[in-house]
């Protein structure tokens, strides 16, 4: 990362304050700006960082102020926007990878650029994570995984080893899927599920042992 890297952070709600608080604790790059749509947040800051204004401004902050940008919407359930705010963020800025001092990265994985690896977490030796992930403070990526772009997976989910996960997958909180299982595209698992068998594309599950939703 480059030591002058001063980061706009496009979102500021809470998971921006774990954003913001990451990269202070790195200490490698500035947060310059924080961008969100609610205009009632304008001219406020978000742990010291002040809110200029709505995406709109990204062109001109790219010229004038910013020199990269981390997605800082957690999405919850659905990663689309994230997805959207990473490509406008690319159209002007570089994406800053951010690994929390506390976070066990193994020297043999692969980080995909604009990924976000919170404190405490484990990736691990083989893992393979795409763009603009998130692992989340304390959640576990074991050896082997694969992560697509895109995916969120959520506080203190373990992702035991060898699993595959399609983009924009949400892996909820506390969730453990078991070895070997493939996780598809946008699916969503709910938090504190048990995931013994492989879950489709698009496909919503929870309980222990996970089991499909029908959605309303
Ligand atoms: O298109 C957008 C946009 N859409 C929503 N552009 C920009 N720049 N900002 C956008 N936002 C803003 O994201 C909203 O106006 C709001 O201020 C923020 C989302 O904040 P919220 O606190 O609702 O969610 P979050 O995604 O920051 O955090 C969720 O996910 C985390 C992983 C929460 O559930 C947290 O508890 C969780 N830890």
């Amino acid at each position: 990362m480059p030591k002058k890297a001063r980061c706009l952070i496009l979102g500021g709600g809470g998971h921006a304050k774990v954003i913001i608080d990451c990269l202070q604790r790195m200490g490698e790059a500035t947060a310059c700006g924080v961008l969100d749509r609610d205009p009632s947040l304008r001219g406020r800051k978000v742990l010291g960082v002040p809110v200029l204004g709505p995406d709109e401004l990204l062109p001109k902050l790219a010229r004038t102020r910013a020199t990269h940008f981390v997605v800082g919407v957690g999405g919850v359930g659905d990663n689309s926007v994230r997805q959207r705010l990473f490509g406008l963020g690319l159209r002007h800025l570089k994406p800053l990878t951010l690994r929390h001092p506390s976070a066990s990265i193994s020297r043999w994985s692969k980080i995909g650029d604009g990924s976000v690896l919170l404190a405490g977490c484990v990736v691990n030796a083989g893992a393979k994570l795409g763009v603009n992930v998130i692992v989340n403070s304390s959640a576990i990526v074991e050896h082997d995984c694969v992560l697509a772009d895109h995916v969120h997976v959520a506080t203190g989910a373990i992702l035991t080893s060898t699993v595959r996960v399609g983009a924009l997958a949400h892996i909820g909180a506390g969730a453990v899927v078991r070895q070997c299982l493939s996780i598809g595209a946008r699916a969503v698992v709910g938090a504190g599920a048990a995931v013994v068998k492989d879950v489709p594309a698009g496909q919503v599950v929870a309980g222990v042992p996970a089991r499909g939703l029908v959605k309303s």
